[in-house]
């Protein structure tokens, strides 16, 4: 059984409130195209944020479905698996789901039930996809562990697997011991043990977080093929840089899995990125005035400076606080410069740093918080006329009246 495994694919993405990504993705989906050509996967798996909102425009749909509908019309034969991960609408995707089954496409979008006795009976099949030499257990971001129903599914399969053909299963979260380089989480992040992810998968195909590792094999990072025995728990990484600290390669795993229980070869696909992201002056030095900040730039342009960029520039230089419009001034008209306006101050206390660069929050960022404090903590100074212990207090008024809100709907559904 051969699959190519793919995430995180953050399709309409906006960086910097500015940049559209879409010619990105299209440069990505021209080599992954190439290579269900090239490597014929029986298939294609991507595990999870497939779009970066919820609601994503319609041209951002449109280019979706494009995509994957001409994947299909080229190769047929190939079974391709997207999930849903904590950026994606599950029902949105859900509800398209008959569609794209009639063009191989398996969207998986829903939780396992969350009483699983009581069920309906059957209901593992919404989960589970036969190839003819292996079988996918489907999984999306879940709300919590589910550890139960996990089982279930690959208790399901094994009980029909009397060939011992390949398992694979996908998922879309965070695993212990996983190395988040290049994300904002800031040490608030959720992790699952991965014991509670089940066993009985040959390879698990995650989701989430960009780097592209192996649970328990750091040391291959830049390996470009390795054998592991089954049991193999693996980000694929991200199909796209996003931030200037992923200083790894971006691959799509193309992985190999004899039998149930056998040998899993996984090769790296290194994806040529068509934008890259730069740090001036490096990543190690900064500026140390407005007149340097300047010409640096203007060296960087000069000598054909292409992709995103954003400034290391000293605390402690004086400089004025219309500095990014000097910088988007020095770009405008070119769309190959992107500009970061998030300028890093060294030799700022760390308290200032995060204050300056306060994120506005989605969902999907809350989703990944341990507690509610972190999140009052880090827009505590959006609201400066309150105390923490005020903000405290009305995020568990909030957390009390949602509480009734569902408790409510539970019963109206009854
Ligand atoms: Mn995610």
């Amino acid at each position: 059984m051969r699959i190519l495994h793919t995430a995180d694919l953050h399709l309409g993405q906006i960086l910097y409130q500015n940049y559209s990504r879409t010619d990105e993705h299209r440069h990505f989906f021209s080599q992954l195209e190439h290579w269900c050509e090239t490597h014929t996967p029986d298939a294609l798996v991507v595990s999870g944020d497939v779009f970066d909102i919820q609601q994503p425009g319609v041209h951002v749909k449109e280019f979706f479905n494009n995509f994957f509908v001409e994947l299909h019309n080229k190769f047929p034969e190939l079974t391709i698996v997207i999930t849903a991960g904590n950026h994606d609408s599950p029902s949105r995707l859900h509800a398209d789901r008959l569609l794209w089954k009639a063009q191989n496409v398996y969207v998986v979008a829903m939780s396992p039930p969350f009483d699983i006795d009581n069920a309906p009976e059957g209901w593992q099949e919404n989960f589970i996809i036969r190839l003819k030499n292996g079988y996918i257990v489907a999984l999306p971001f879940l709300p919590g562990e589910r550890p139960i129903q996990i089982q279930a599914l690959l208790d399901y399969v094994d009980s029909e697997n009397k060939d011992g053909k390949p398992v694979v299963m996908t998922g879309h979260t965070a695993v212990e011991g996983m190395d988040y380089t290049g994300h904002d989480f800031k040490g608030n992040v959720k992790t699952i043990k991965t014991d509670k992810l089940g066993t009985g998968y040959d390879y698990l195909a995650l989701g989430h977080i960009h780097k592209p590792q192996t649970i328990g094999h750091e040391k291959d990072l830049n390996e470009e093929i390795v054998n592991y025995p089954a049991g193999v728990i693996r980000y694929s990484g991200s199909a796209l840089h996003v931030s200037c600290d992923e200083r790894y390669r971006h691959s799509v795993s193309l992985v190999d899995i004899d039998r149930h229980g056998g040998n899993v070869r996984i090769q790296q696909l290194f994806i040529n990125e068509l934008r890259h992201f730069h740090i001036l002056p490096s990543d190690k030095e900064s500026y140390h005035s407005l007149e340097e900040t300047i010409d640096g730039v203007k060296a960087f342009i000069q000598n054909g400076g292409k992709g995103y960029f954003r400034l290391h520039i000293d605390y402690d230089a004086q400089i004025p606080s219309d500095i990014n419009q000097t910088i988007y001034t020095l770009i405008e008209n070119d769309d190959e410069l992107r500009y970061n306006p998030k300028i890093i101050w060294k030799g700022e206390e760390e308290a200032q740093q995060s204050e300056t660069t306060a994120p506005t929050f989605e969902i999907a960022d809350l989703q990944q918080m341990t507690d509610p404090m972190h999140f009052i903590e880090r827009t505590i100074d959006r609201y400066p006329q309150f105390t923490l212990e005020e903000l405290a207090e009305a995020f568990r008024e909030v957390e009390q009246e949602v509480r009734l809100m569902q408790e409510e709907a539970a019963l109206k559904k009854k």
